[in-house]
């Protein structure tokens, strides 16, 4: 038996995944409220920390996604799903490069991608619908994150990509499918609508 979907896991304590692999095989991991209430309250726990390189895999994050999944040191994402974004989805919080492959998000009432670190990352084939800001660098620090988005679907959203940082950029590269998507990026000085 692979699948473990349908399975519900009430989680109310952060799930560190230090360099390994976690392969979630389907299940869904939803935060109690030791974690948050998935509001935009600042302060929550996430659900996962992923630390130095740590990949995170087929995993599916409830409907309290409370703070989401904290990085340090960088992870690779593979088949991760946000059902109901809570705070945000994700959070950069120490330097690494992050690697987001395939996976969704869905219902953010403000980031997918929060960025505090200096970082690459690059982001394939995933899907949003209904956000505010899909990636974004923490509000007026320098932070120097080198972001590409490659493909993927996005939907009913206001911004792609914010940054108030003079040294990070975003690079949009193969066919993306965006509909209902207001501004694309929104740098200091300079928005670029669709
Ligand atoms: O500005 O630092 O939104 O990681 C105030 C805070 C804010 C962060 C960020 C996050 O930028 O809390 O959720
Ligand atoms: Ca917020
Ligand atoms: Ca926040
Ligand atoms: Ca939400
Ligand atoms: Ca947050």
């Amino acid at each position: 038996n692979t699948t473990d979907k349908g399975k519900v896991n009430v989680v109310d304590k952060p799930i560190v995944v230090d360099g390994t692999e976690f392969d979630g095989k389907g299940a869904t991991f939803t935060a109690s409220s030791k974690l948050g209430d998935g509001s935009q309250g600042e302060g929550q726990k996430p659900i996962f920390i992923l630390k130095n390189g740590a990949t995170l895999k087929n995993v599916t994050i409830g409907d309290n996604g409370a703070d989401g999944v904290h990085v340090y040191g960088g992870a690779t994402l593979k088949n991760v799903h946000w059902k109901d974004v809570g705070e945000d989805a994700l959070t950069v919080k120490s330097p690494g490069d992050l690697n987001v492959i395939g996976g969704s998000a869905y219902q953010a009432a403000d980031k997918i991608f929060q960025v505090n670190a200096n970082s690459n990352i690059y982001i394939k084939d995933f899907k949003a619908d209904r956000f505010l800001t899909f990636v974004r660098t923490n509000g007026g620090q320098p932070i120097t994150s080198n972001v590409t988005i490659e493909g993927g679907q996005f939907s009913n959203g206001k911004t792609l990509f914010r940054t108030d940082s003079k040294t990070s950029e975003v690079k949009f590269v193969g066919n993306m499918d965006v509909q209902g998507v207001a501004t694309k990026v929104r740098y200091r000085d300079e928005k670029t609508s669709f």
